[in-house]
């Protein structure tokens, strides 16, 4: 049986999300994010060195990286659904929003979180964060434009791998209306509903 090592509020969100689509059965192991520092608890490294989440656990095997999960339950589960063809052109394009979330468009994201509790400290970064913020929103509103989904005309991992970062945005996303708009329709999916409310507290969808 597949666990998934849920930290509230997190991207663990994501795997939820993927199974209730998959409709393969899991368990949900639970962790707390601390107060005043919301960091995950210690226990998560003993599951996984990083002490991050998501990680889950199946036939013997500890994987960890949403990305990586998310391709691990697909190819294993997906039965060819939620993953273009290989080889194809809208494959290819799969591949690239499914390394782009993580690897680029998350990262400015991160650098608001932690630079904006520097206070006065990080004016000097501001802008170019900033900048970057809405190079990556633009990016991704013009690659949605005319489509319900990321890649194709069906669900795949990279709208997975993507609400996320529409999430994580928050207010930030108000100008770009294409991606509000798919933010909802993604969020209205039986599925997605059926992982929040297995997940529990998430704070980020009520953005
Ligand atoms: N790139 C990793 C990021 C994993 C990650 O940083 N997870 C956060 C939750 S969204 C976490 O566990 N944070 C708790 C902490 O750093 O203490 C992925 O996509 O899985």
């Amino acid at each position: 049986m597949i666990k998934v090592h849920h930290l509230n509020n997190s991207r663990s969100q994501r795997i939820l999300w993927l199974l209730e689509e998959l409709g393969t059965p899991y368990e949900i192991v639970k962790y707390q994010r601390g107060t005043p520092v919301p960091f995950a608890p210690p226990e998560l490294k003993k599951v996984h060195p990083l002490g991050k989440s998501p990680v889950i656990t199946d036939d013997g095997k500890t994987i960890a990286e949403s990305g990586a999960i998310v391709e691990y339950l697909i190819d294993t589960y997906g039965k060819g659904k939620l993953k273009p063809k290989a080889g194809t052109d809208d494959y290819w394009k799969y591949v690239e929003w499914m390394h782009y979330a993580e690897g680029s468009a998350m990262l400015p994201l991160l650098m608001a979180l932690y630079t904006g509790m520097l206070g006065d400290a990080a004016a000097p970064l501001k802008p170019r964060v900033d900048s970057e913020i809405a190079n990556n929103l633009s990016y991704m509103e013009a690659g949605l434009k005319g489509r319900n989904f990321f890649v194709g005309n069906e669900l795949t991992g990279a709208d997975v791998q993507l609400l996320f970062v529409l999430e994580a945005a928050g207010a930030r996303l108000e100008p770009y209306a294409g991606l509000v708009k798919y933010r909802a329709a993604m969020h209205a999916r039986p599925a997605y509903k059926r992982g929040i409310e297995k997940g529990g507290e998430y704070a980020l969808m009520s953005r």
